[in-house]
This record gives C-alpha cells, sequence and structure tokens, in this order.
C-alpha cells in the first residue's frame, strides 16, 4: 500500500447514511478508514454513500475497465468498472457533493432525450475521480463534447476483501452505491496518457462478447460490486449494455424509488 493511501484513508470524509440513503443529521460523515474497517464492533463496517462509474464509447458500445492498483488499501489488483469512489464531505464548496435534484416517480420522468434525475452531488464526485484517478479532464466529460450522464439506480451491498487479505480481511465495504452511466461519442475524446498508477494498473476497452471472455477466465480476479452489477444488469438481464441507447437516450432504466440489496 502507498503513503497516499494511507492519507486518504484518514482525509477523506465519507458520507453516513441511514438503510433509506438518508444521510445521518448528527453524524454526517466518517472517515474512509473507520467505514471500510470490519472489526467485532462494527462487522461489517459503517454503511456510507459511493458511486460506480461505467464510462461507454456510444460509437462501439464498448466500456472502459480499470485494473485496480496493487497499492490500493481495499480491494488491490481486481478488475473493475471505469471508475468507484465516495462523495466527500468538505470538498469546494463544503457540501457540493451532497447536492441532490431527485423524483420520487421514475415513471413521471420517462422523456426520451431527459436527463433523468440529477444527482449533482455523485456527478461532482465522480468528475473530480475520473480526473485524480484516469486523468480524464473534466472538459472531455462535458455536454459541449458530447458527454452524456445517467444516474440509473442505487444498490445496496457489502463485502469483505477476501479476494486479497483472506477470510480475516480487516477491511471490507458497505455502501449504497449509485451506478452511473457516461457516455461519450467515441473514445477517442478521452485522454489517458495521464492514469495514476497509485490508483490503476491498467485500462481496457471492452465489448460485451470481451467482457464475457474475461469473466470466463479463472485467471483474472474482479470487484465484488462489479460483479453484482454486472450478474444483475449488464450481462445477465436488464439490458442495460445491450440496449445502450436507450439506457442513455430515455429514462426507461432510471429508478430512484428502489434501493437494490444484496
Ligand atoms: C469505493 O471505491 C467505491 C465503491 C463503489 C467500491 P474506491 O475504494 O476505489 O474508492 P477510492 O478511489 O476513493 O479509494
Ligand atoms: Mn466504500
Amino acid at each position: 500500500m502507498s503513503g497516499q493511501q494511507l492519507r486518504f484513508m484518514e482525509s477523506d470524509a465519507v458520507l453516513v447514511v441511514d438503510f433509506d440513503d438518508v444521510v445521518l443529521a448528527d453524524a454526517p460523515s466518517t472517515s474512509k478508514r473507520e467505514s471500510h474497517v470490519f472489526s467485532p464492533d462494527a462487522p461489517r463496517g459503517i454503511l456510507h454513500r459511493a458511486f460506480s462509474v461505467f464510462l461507454f464509447d456510444m460509437s462501439t458500445s464498448e466500456l472502459l475497465l480499470q485494473k485496480r492498483a496493487s497499492t490500493k488499501i481495499t480491494f488491490p489488483n481486481v478488475w473493475t468498472n471505469t471508475c468507484c469512489s465516495h462523495p466527500l464531505l468538505g470538498m469546494d464548496p463544503p457540501e457540493s457533493e451532497l447536492e441532490m435534484d431527485v423524483s420520487s416517480s421514475s415513471t413521471t420522468t420517462t422523456t426520451t432525450g431527459g436527463e433523468g434525475n440529477n444527482v449533482r452531488g455523485v456527478r461532482n464526485a465522480a468528475v473530480r475521480k475520473l480526473r485524480h484517478e484516469l486523468g480524464i479532464h473534466p472538459s472531455e466529460l462535458s455536454r459541449e463534447c458530447g458527454a452524456r450522464f445517467k444516474y440509473l439506480t442505487r444498490v445496496h451491498y457489502w463485502a469483505a476483501d477476501t479476494v486479497t487479505h483472506g477470510t480475516d480481511s480487516p477491511w471490507g465495504e458497505h455502501e449504497i452505491d449509485y451506478i452511473l452511466f457516461v457516455g461519450v461519442p467515441d473514445k477517442g475524446r478521452v485522454t489517458l496518457d495521464d492514469v495514476n498508477d497509485d490508483e490503476v494498473d491498467e485500462v481496457r476497452w471492452v465489448d460485451r462478447h470481451r467482457m464475457r471472455e474475461m469473466f470466463d477466465d479463472d485467471g483474472l480476479l474482479f470487484s465484488p460490486w462489479f460483479r453484482i452489477i454486472a450478474d444483475r444488469w449488464l450481462m445477465g438481464g436488464g439490458g442495460w449494455w445491450d440496449d445502450l441507447d436507450r439506457t442513455m437516450n430515455t429514462n426507461d432504466r432510471c429508478d430512484h424509488d428502489t434501493i437494490h440489496r444484496f
């Protein structure tokens, strides 16, 4: 693990939420370390808010994967979706990653081409981390450059990091994870020549066929949250990747009413 990753364990103020994803009024945040340690007192750590970005090349329907760096403290060396992290308190402005503008009904927001629910805080955090981890400049994710964001739904899951730390792992995840699809017109529009090697070991654009081959390869490891989302919505039913244009251009798949629990 690296010094920078250890510092983030203390400095990142993740948002503590209840089972309904409401930020706790009396204790809205805690350190990344405290929330991610699985101990006898807190066997599933502390439930917090997270996001998972899936970045697609809309011309080829390819998805950008990353292999987490060996220096990551939680879940190193595993393949996963484009970028994952947490909205934080104390950014600039301090509550910018808390902002929400969501409608409680997914059906009334079904308009072709609409943006759907705008989870601004999560989106701000996603733009921050896509730059930090992958070196993608925010301008490359702007509407002017043809990029689109689509918040789909929330997943509540917990997982001990047994992949790399064994069954006595002190680390794990317990999150309500916002799934965010991002589409760019073609992959040439995102620059990946400044990937942060303290975060990411490797990046790879894959189509669904290549993704299936990777899942079938016993030699590769995957993050638990990526497996959950892939099994439920990407590779299995749901058609989110199969019919990417519909996923990105309608609100048919957007659902802020349900927190899917695994
Ligand atoms: C945490 O990701 C979020 C999810 C959905 C697992 P992470 O460990 O990559 O966070 P960070 O990049 O902030 O260390
Ligand atoms: Mn987490």
